[in-house]
């Protein structure tokens, strides 16, 4: 196991509807050569980075179909994976994906973590899918992700990437305790995802102003919580007239915010991140076998 790592974020400015995924793989190659140049390790890039957000759109099926990935890499996206490799850098990422089965379409908003090497190690598909349905007049945007994907199918794996644990989360996840916990009682020693977050949330608008605040409090409490390294990794910026929040970070097991970006365009930021620093949380305040009580926790994974 590798003691430390140096972990990188690369944070994306807004993404245009019209933008090719040549276009925003060029700039993702751009902020992998700025990881590469700090000697990083693994960098962790947002939810569905390849395109604008389009969940916020009602769209028919020809359209929506030309934001989702059929394979991955594909002839697009293919350059990332490639140069990654050539750098030796590892790599977590967020994207619509379309699979086929009997017929049926599927649809689901995935993240994939992918070695030093090139390969995929990881795969998870986001299960706290939030939003709604039904288009809905009343909003200035929508928030169609209930109906654009399938919650996922594959539960919150923890996989060895590169000699250290992973688990990743999507977006709306990082908000649930439930995501860390289980990914913590799994021994993820870096728990990482992406996010849109649209700094204006039409049906509690009075939270707005608390939008950074709630980002931040979970992620430096699904840390603290689960002695765990993490990382979120932000779609940003002015986005097709809507703002998306900023702010993405590294935090440590203790809960410190290690790294935040300051921009709303395309950024990288780096620490070293420690493993052995997973042990004064998980041996001491957090060591589950001394200290939980599943016993009493039941009602948590009722149904
Ligand atoms: N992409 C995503 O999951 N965004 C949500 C917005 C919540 S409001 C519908 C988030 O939790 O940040």
């Amino acid at each position: 196991m590798p003691g430390k790592i140096i972990l990188a974020v690369g944070q994306q400015g807004p993404i245009a509807r019209s933008d090719s995924r040549e276009r925003v793989v060029a700039r993702l190659i751009d902020m992998l050569k700025q990881a590469a140049a700090r000697k990083a390790d693994f960098i962790v890039f947002p939810e569905l980075a390849f395109t604008t957000f389009f969940p916020r759109w009602l769209l028919d099926e020809a359209e929506l179909d030309t934001f989702y990935e059929t394979e991955m890499p594909g002839p697009a996206t293919r350059p990332l994976f490639e140069l990654a490799a050539e750098l030796g850098i590892g790599f977590s990422i967020g994207f619509a994906e379309l699979v086929t089965e009997g017929g049926q379409k599927r649809r689901f908003n995935t993240a994939i973590a992918v070695d030093r090497t090139g390969r995929i190690v990881s795969k998870y598909r986001k299960i706290h899918l939030p939003g709604h349905k039904e288009y809905e007049a009343c909003r200035p945007f929508q928030h169609l992700e209930k109906r654009y994907f399938e919650p996922g199918d594959l539960g919150f794996p923890v996989d060895d990437v590169q000699g250290f644990k992973l688990g990743q989360f999507i977006c709306n996840d990082r908000r649930w305790p439930e995501t860390w916990r289980v990914m913590g009682l799994k021994g993820a020693e870096l728990i990482c995802g992406g996010y849109n977050t649209p700094t204006h949330f039409p049906p509690v608008p009075q939270h707005d102003h608390l939008s950074s605040f709630h980002h931040l409090l979970s992620m430096q409490a699904g840390a603290y919580q689960n002695g765990a390294w993490t990382a979120a990794a932000g779609k940003t910026g002015i986005e097709e007239n809507c703002m998306l929040l900023g702010h993405s970070c590294i935090v440590a097991p203790t809960g410190e915010l290690a790294a935040v970006t300051t921009t709303l365009e395309d950024e990288v930021i780096t620490t070293v991140a420690d493993f052995e620093r997973c042990r004064e949380i998980r041996d001491n305040i957090f060591d589950f076998a001394l200290h939980r009580r599943p016993k009493d926790y039941a009602l948590i994974a009722a149904e």
